[in-house]
This record gives C-alpha cells, sequence and structure tokens, in this order.
C-alpha cells in the first residue's frame, strides 16, 4: 500500500492585514495547491478576516490580540487536532515567497523544521553593526544549540513536519519573541532536526511595518537575551506518537 499523502496546512498569521493578505492565499493556493490554508486573524481592527475568507482561506478570529506567537500556538493546536502532517507559517504582509513554499516541504524529507532564511551567504550586507553583533551572536548561539549552521534564526518563514506539528501544539511559546527564537530552542533540545534554506525574502506588500531601523535593531538586542532565557528553561521532549493518532485521541 502506499504511504499516505501528507495533509499540508499553511497558517497565516495576520494583525491588520487587509492590504497584502488576499494576495498572500491566492499566491499560496497557486503554488501548494493541495494545501489548505489557514488565516489567524490576531483581533484585527480592519477587515483582514473578509478579505482572507473572500480569498478562500478558513479564517480562525482570535478575540483578543495575543502577537504572533500566541497565533501560531493556536495555528499549531488547531493543526494537530484536524490531523495535519505538515504546517507551514506564511505571513499575512507578502514578505515570505509563496513560490519557496515546496521547497521548504521537500527539506522536510531530512529535517523537522526547515526555515526559510533570508541572508544565507550574504549575512550582514547593508545592516547596521550593532544589528550585524546582535545577528551574529543568534546565529552562533542557535548553530550551536540545533548542531546546523543557522543565519537567519528570526525568520518567521518556517515548515514543521508531524514530530514538530505534535510538539509546537503542546508547547509553542507565546511570550516575547517566542515564536522565533525559543520556538527554534525547544525544537533543538527536543531532539527535532532542524535545517534551512535559502530564499528571496521581499519588502512587506502593504500594512504597517512593526518597527524602524532603530527599533529593529533593539528588537535583535533584546532577542538575545530571550535566547539566554530560552537556554534555561526545562526541555521539552518530542512526543513519538504520529499526528492523527493524536488527532483521535483528542490529545493536542
Ligand atoms: N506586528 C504584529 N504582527 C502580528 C501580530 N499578530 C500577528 N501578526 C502577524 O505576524 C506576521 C509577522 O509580523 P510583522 O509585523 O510582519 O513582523 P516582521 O516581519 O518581523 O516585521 P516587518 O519588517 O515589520 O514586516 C504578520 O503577518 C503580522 O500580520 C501582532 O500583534 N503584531
Ligand atoms: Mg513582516
Amino acid at each position: 500500500m502506499a504511504p499516505p499523502v501528507a495533509r499540508t496546512l499553511i497558517v497565516v498569521p495576520a494583525y491588520n492585514e487587509s492590504a497584502a493578505v488576499g494576495d498572500v492565499i491566492r499566491a499560496v493556493h497557486a503554488s501548494v495547491p493541495d494545501a489548505d490554508c489557514l488565516v489567524v486573524d490576531d483581533a484585527s481592527a480592519d477587515d483582514t478576516a473578509a478579505v482572507a475568507a473572500a480569498a478562500g482561506a478558513r479564517v480562525m478570529r482570535l478575540p483578543v490580540n495575543l502577537g504572533v506567537g500566541g497565533v501560531m500556538r493556536a495555528g499549531y493546536r488547531w493543526a494537530s487536532e484536524q490531523g495535519y502532517d505538515v504546517v507551514v507559517q506564511v505571513d499575512g504582509d507578502g514578505q515570505h515567497p509563496a513560490e519557496d513554499i515546496p521547497a521548504l516541504i521537500a527539506g522536510l524529507d531530512e529535517a523537522d523544521i526547515v526555515i526559510g532564511a533570508r541572508f544565507a551567504g550574504t549575512e550582514g550586507v547593508g545592516v547596521s553593526w550593532p544589528r550585524r553583533v546582535a545577528m551574529w551572536i543568534l546565529a552562533r548561539t542557535l548553530s550551536r544549540v540545533a548542531r546546523t549552521r543557522l543565519t537567519d534564526t528570526t525568520s518567521g518563514f518556517k515548515a514543521a513536519g508531524p514530530r514538530a506539528v505534535r510538539l509546537f501544539a503542546r508547547t509553542y511559546p507565546a511570550e516575547y519573541l517566542g515564536d522565533t527564537i525559543e520556538a527554534l530552542v525547544l525544537a533543538a533540545r527536543a531532539g527535532l532536526v532542524v535545517r534551512q534554506r535559502p530564499v528571496a525574502m521581499r519588502e512587506r506588500q502593504g500594512g504597517t511595518p512593526s518597527q524602524s531601523t532603530v527599533r529593529a535593531t533593539a528588537h535583535l538586542m533584546r532577542a538575545c537575551l530571550a535566547l539566554c532565557i530560552a537556554l534555561t528553561k526545562p526541555r521539552v521532549g518530542a512526543d513519538p506518537r504520529p499526528a492523527r493518532a493524536m488527532a483521535k485521541a483528542g490529545v493536542a
């Protein structure tokens, strides 16, 4: 008997992304037509949810704003309950190139998590020195923790295979910066295999950037602190059961 085809869910975190989210969903459907698309609307004040539904996505509306970590925790939990094997995070602002999703999913043949990395090979070009130092510290430390070369540790563009979906459904970090740094620390310390693939990230295609250059630098510095805190937390074991068995048992 042929092995079952992996069920894939694209989770799109979206906060006030009505300008870009429709095009993101259409690009996702064009790139991975067999995947389902769930937009998690983080209590937006605009009509993100209506635009997403009109573009053909399923929409989960959070009653209060939780930030990206809380959004992804909800997305992973829903994915696990519904028996999805693979989850790919694609931001609702159009920065993540949908055409690279199949390459990230293909990478799951050899890994539990595949990160779409912006700078692969050109780290730090045109970036101020404090940012470069912070990026270097993050990349070096997380590369050691994950035992592989990682260059873009704050990228949200990630594919997660069955073991990672189960782990993140139980414990996706929703605290400050948890969605990137802490999620990788958690996964690597649970014994999951993390890899990266180079992607051509774009400027956001609408809406408002969350950070200026100065704030982005401060954000990276704080990310280093968040990394130190993540490293002090106890390890969580990966759950060996397959995703569908978990869904049947009602465990998320
Ligand atoms: N800023 C922000 N984004 C959120 C929130 N909840 C969900 N998101 C979504 O999370 C994704 C990533 O947020 P961004 O603000 O684009 O973060 P970023 O890509 O690191 O920064 P930018 O360079 O400003 O795009 C986007 O799709 C947002 O719509 C929230 O509370 N605040
Ligand atoms: Mg963005």
